[in-house]
């Protein structure tokens, strides 16, 4: 038996995080595990998905400044959270999610230098105990995600950002990862194929670790 688990995918715009996403929840499947919710941030509730839109959106006479692009990425976390991933673990159902706090880590600490003290403040007061259980990081080159998500649609406020931005988003998803001994990472730079074949391997691998 396994006890219900979050799980959240991060990584770089292009990364593949809903291919991955969509996969790992095929593979709880197969163990069986069929009450799964999936999500994704910012987003997955009516109001998240409000802010969602404003965020990306492109206002000509005005622009979000780094603070306030940080609080609307964590009102949408928080309305998420509260709303429905807490009454999701509670309830017994796993849940995925395509982002959490650690892609404000990345984006608006390591890619706009928002102090890390102010984002841990933020998730103290707002998120207490809401920590994965397991975080897949798909480590992608920002060059390379780009290019996916440009075969796919125009760009949006965020994504146009500069490579230096992605560079830095980057930098900081790798030196956090690798201080979360509850993740893995996944190299994303690769086929989608190869990138499937390695989840499998290590989602199986943690998995027969949950058993109890
Ligand atoms: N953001 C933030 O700044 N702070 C925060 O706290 C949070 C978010 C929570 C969310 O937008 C934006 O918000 C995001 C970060 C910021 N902005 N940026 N930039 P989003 O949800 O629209 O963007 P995203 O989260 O980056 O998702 P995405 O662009 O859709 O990327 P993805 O989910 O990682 O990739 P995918 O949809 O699975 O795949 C993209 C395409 O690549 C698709 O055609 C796939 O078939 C293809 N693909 C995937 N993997 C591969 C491989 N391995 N090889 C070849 N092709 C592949």
């Amino acid at each position: 038996m396994i006890k219900n688990k979050f799980i959240v995918v991060e990584g770089l715009e292009g990364a593949g995080k809903t291919c991955a996403c969509i996969h790992i929840k095929n593979i709880l499947k197969k163990y069986n595990i069929n009450n799964i919710l999936l999500v994704r941030q910012p987003g997955s509730t009516l109001i998240a998905e409000v802010i969602r839109k404003l965020i990306k959106k492109k206002f000509h006479s005005d622009k979000l400044t780094k603070e306030t692009e940080l609080l609307l990425m964590y009102a949408a976390r928080i309305q998420l959270v509260q709303k429905k991933i807490k009454p999701a673990l509670k309830k017994g159902i796993w849940v995925i999610s395509d982002r959490h706090d650690l892609s404000s880590i990345a984006y608006q600490g390591g890619g706009l230098g928002i102090k890390r003290t102010v984002i841990d403040q933020l998730k103290s007061l707002f998120l207490h105990d809401c920590n994965p259980d397991l975080t897949v990081y798909l480590d992608v080159f920002p060059d390379i995600g780009l290019k996916r998500i440009l075969n796919r649609h125009s760009l949006d406020i965020i994504e146009n950002r500069s490579l230096e931005f992605f560079k830095k988003a980057r930098n900081s998803y790798l030196k956090n990862i690798k201080l979360d001994k509850k993740s893995i990472i996944i190299n994303a730079n690769v086929n989608l194929d190869q990138v499937n074949k390695n989840l499998t391997k290590t989602i199986l691998i943690w998995l027969n670790k949950q058993i109890i």
